[in-house]
């Protein structure tokens, strides 16, 4: 092939939240895009896409996908780490789109092809008081969901991670760029948690997947306690139970409950999950196409988690921008082990920024037949969203200990 790649662009747009996103163009004129949306970090990744990597694209051959994802993370000396991962991530993406353009065929196709009809997904419902949780978790239902997190307010606490009191929605990062600050109490949480997802259970029955995320704030062993107290409501996955760096101490969890357990949207590449996917510690896999490399390295960790039947779960809030997102579903419907794709849904201007294939019906999603990932960027409507700052709350313990949010 003797096309090059002529232009790197990085497009920055906020319709509603921030995103990051690459445009690959090709001599011949084929456009791809990749996206490197990193939550609150946002500029860091787009500088390392202008200042650091378009310089190397430009002239090189977009056909040579892996060739490029070798160029780019042995390359640089540094490895690893969220910033370089996203950036690579996008590159990679936008390498696929342009591939799949060329060729005339959906990315799912050059993955081997479908596995499956279509991919399960879950969606959140979230909501202070346990009726109007039960209310949003029915709304939910009534959509199709045949999976849903469930997540709620904590008695005693004025503010929980995510949750807000009036309305039933989840997008945890406040524009503006002061930090806010919540204060946390884990005994509060727990003395509520199994109450809570207990009703949520009793209330729609056995034949729903119900999941919860512990957002990465307990001990081993709180955490082991929870999933004890959670098994009669036959959760789909726990999730993130503890800030699972220190990898071992989930064995202790694992001695004492039978409950899922699910981890991995904080982590950016097989070398930070492997040792919870072989000494299965975990049951699903939560990296991002966007935070882990591109769909070229997240087919890595998955082929490794295969051989021990972990499955892939890849993170999808609303920061996983709709590029992504449908790069992850090309890869959920020509993977055999991937078992759910999280949908969290978007603020309406994104999807008209982003014109996709993808599509949402019944509980299912399915990438589409459109050649390459099928997202598209309208950059004459991205630019009437600038970026705004936005950050992720922190939190406090009632002393006003920072802790994990
Ligand atoms: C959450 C995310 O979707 C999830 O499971 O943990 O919403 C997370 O809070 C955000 O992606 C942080 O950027
Ligand atoms: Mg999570």
């Amino acid at each position: 092939m003797s096309d090059r790649i002529v232009a790197a662009d990085v497009v920055i747009t906020s319709p509603g939240r921030n995103y990051v996103t690459l445009k690959v163009t090709t001599a011949d004129g084929v456009v791809g895009y990749g996206d490197a949306t990193l939550n609150g970090r946002e500029l860091a990744v787009a500088s390392y896409l202008r200042d650091h990597l378009a310089p190397l694209l430009v002239g090189r051959d977009p056909a040579r996908i892996e060739d490029t994802w070798q160029l780019l993370y042995r390359g640089a000396y540094w490895r690893r780490g969220p910033v370089t991962m996203a950036a690579i991530g996008a590159v990679d993406v936008a390498l696929w789109d342009v591939k799949g353009k060329t060729l005339g065929q959906p990315v799912y196709q050059l993955l081997g092809g479908a596995v499956r009809a279509r991919v399960l997904t879950y969606t959140h419902a979230s909501a202070w008081e346990v009726p109007a949780l039960l209310d949003a978790v029915d709304a939910r239902l009534a959509q199709g969901f045949r999976a849903v997190r469930a997540q709620s307010g904590v008695p005693g606490l004025a503010t929980v991670y995510g949750l807000h009191r009036d309305v039933a929605s989840y997008e945890p990062a406040a524009r503006g760029s002061g930090l806010v600050e919540e204060r946390w109490d884990t005994s509060a949480y727990l003395r509520h948690a199994p109450d809570v997802l207990a009703a949520v259970r009793e209330h729609v029955g056995p034949g729903v997947h119900l999941l919860h995320d512990a957002h990465h704030r307990l001990t081993p062993q709180q955490a082991a306690r929870l999933g004890k107290a959670l098994e009669p409501v036959d959760l789909f996955w726990l999730e993130d139970v503890t800030p699972a760096e220190n990898q071992d101490v989930l064995r202790l969890v694992r001695q004492h409950t039978t409950t899922p357990l699910a981890i991995g949207e904080v982590f950016t590449t097989v070398f930070d999950v492997h040792h919870l996917i072989t000494e299965q510690l975990v049951d699903f896999v939560r990296c991002a196409v966007v935070h882990a490399g591109g769909i070229s390295h997240l087919r890595k960790i998955l082929a490794l988690a295969e051989v021990y039947q972990v499955r892939g779960a890849p993170h999808g809030p609303s920061d996983v921008s709709p590029v992504s997102f449908g790069a992850s579903v090309h890869v959920g419907l020509a993977t055999h082990n991937f078992a759910i794709q999280e949908y969290m849904g978007y603020p309406e201007p994104v999807h008209d920024v982003f014109p996709h294939s993808w599509s949402y019906a019944d509980g299912y999603l399915h990438p589409g037949d459109a050649p390459g990932i099928g997202v598209e960027l309208d950059e004459k409507l991205a630019a009437k969203f600038p970026y705004e700052p936005a950050y992720l709350p922190v939190a406090r313990t009632l002393d006003g200990t920072l802790t994990d949010w």
